[in-house]
């Protein structure tokens, strides 16, 4: 499998309890590395543009809310496989039907607040990272 990367964030909930370094070492241990991050916070202009797919959903406006209520960590992952990789160790967006040993699982407090955010495909995760990320800060 090739070496990809993918885009993720450690949303307002998991900045509040401090338990990033918690998440980055479940990340670490499946073989992701860190190869960008920084400690944000979202404008909301920022998050409406980052959810735009869900505009029309009606948790659209908690969901900005929530996602400019605290700071974020933004992240690009690399690995092999690093988007389906990373969706498997997030595990369902609702933490009651993700797997054991999944961050969500472990951490997150509910479908809204739930700790992490990763890339779905190729393609989104291409722009994902461009919104926030310029390439020299991403160092592999
Ligand atoms: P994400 O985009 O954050 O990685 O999460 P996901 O792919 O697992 O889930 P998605 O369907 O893309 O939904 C994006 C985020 O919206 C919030 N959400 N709230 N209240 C609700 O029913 C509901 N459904 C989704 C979650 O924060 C979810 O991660
Ligand atoms: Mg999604």
């Amino acid at each position: 499998m090739a070496i990809e990367r993918t885009f993720s964030i450690l949303k307002p909930d998991a900045t509040e309890r401090n338990i990033t370094g918690a998440i980055n070492a479940l990340i670490e241990k499946a073989g992701l590395r860190i190869v960008a991050q920084k400690r944000i916070r979202m404008t909301r202009d920022q998050a409406e543009t980052f959810y735009a797919v869900h505009k029309e959903r009606p948790f659209f406006g908690e969901l900005v809310d929530f996602m400019i209520s605290g700071p974020v960590v933004v992240q690009v992952l690399e690995g092999e496989g690093a988007i389906a990789k990373y969706r498997d160790v997030m595990g369902a967006t609702d933490p009651s039907k993700a797997a054991d040993g999944t961050i969500r699982k472990l951490h997150a407090k509910s479908i809204g607040e739930n700790s992490v955010h990763g890339s779905d495909a190729a393609e989104t995760a291409k722009i994902e990272i461009a919104q926030f990320f310029s390439g020299n800060e991403i160092v592999g």
